[in-house]
């Protein structure tokens, strides 16, 4: 399983080993698959920073799938201490009334970005979002006050997101550090707990409702696609052409 060993990461201090390491024990109670992502965007490394000081960029991709998950897929980018970088989303198949797990856990020069959301494919239809958001908002209201709000998010990117959406952007100092591993941490672990629970009890839907559910996954990843807050960056690092093909082709495949 070339794709889900974690010696393919090839990382040095990733911050977020801790929590990759702990998806990787939630997840494994399912019978989990590869998911083949070409080589190119496996692992990929550049040089940013100064002639003088260059800092080796590298962003290292791990997927696989499980039944009733059509693909789950970490982007893990990391660079000297100050860029550090993993975002994962879990897409699950159609033809169960669930919706995306997505994690943005981001160290950048200027500060760390955290959000974790169970994100809605259709979310004015209460049969899709009832049994998500009751779980869920206990847990986002007994982690959230921990935290300083991360701010408003765009109005065009409303109808993706729960009102479970933890969010929040801290300095980078000691405090921080404490506050990444007592809060988001378990805060992370719970959340996904409770997406594996759904998992668990969902049922496969009628065709009908299959579509339904396709055409708002379609414009969730769309979304996320078009608007990839880390295309710039990713951009600067490798280059327009292989990060238009790693956002489109890899990261937001549907
Ligand atoms: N974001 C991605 C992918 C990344 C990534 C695939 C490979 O979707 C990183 C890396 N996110 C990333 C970076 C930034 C953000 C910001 C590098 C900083 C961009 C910058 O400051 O230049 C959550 N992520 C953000 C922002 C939000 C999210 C709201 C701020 C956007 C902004 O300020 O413009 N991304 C968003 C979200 C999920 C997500 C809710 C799922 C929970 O993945």
């Amino acid at each position: 399983m070339r794709n889900s060993s974690l010696s393919d990461l090839y990382l040095d201090a990733w911050r977020w080993e801790p929590f990759f390491i702990d998806m990787v024990k939630q997840i494994s109670l399912f019978d989990i698959s590869p998911y083949s992502i070409p080589k190119d965007f496996l692992y990929k490394k550049a040089f940013a920073g100064s002639p003088k000081k260059p800092v080796e960029i590298t962003t290292s991709t791990w997927a696989c799938k499980f039944n009733k998950i059509r693909q789950i897929r970490v982007a893990c980018v990391q660079g000297s201490d100050s860029i550090s970088v993993m975002n994962l989303v879990i897409s699950p198949l159609n033809n169960y009334e669930l919706p995306f797990f997505g994690a943005d856990f981001v160290t950048l020069p200027n500060g760390h970005l955290l959000a974790l959301d169970l994100q809605p494919a259709l979310k004015m239809d209460p049969i899709h979002t009832n049994k998500v958001w009751n779980k869920l908002l206990p847990l986002h209201s007994k982690w959230q006050q921990l935290l300083p709000s991360g701010g408003s998010i765009p109005k065009e990117a409303e109808p993706y997101f729960s009102p479970g959406f933890l969010w929040t952007r801290l300095p980078l100092n000691q405090e921080s550090d404490t506050i990444i591993s007592d809060v988001i941490r378990p805060a992370f672990r719970e959340y996904l707990n409770l997406y594996i629970e759904l998992i668990k009890a969902s049922k496969a839907v009628s065709d009908e409702r299959a579509l339904k559910i396709l055409k708002g996954q379609q414009l969730y990843i769309n979304y996320r696609s078009k608007k990839d807050p880390a295309r710039a960056m990713l951009s600067r690092f490798y280059g327009e052409e292989w990060t238009e093909n790693y956002i489109q082709k890899v990261l937001f495949d549907l």
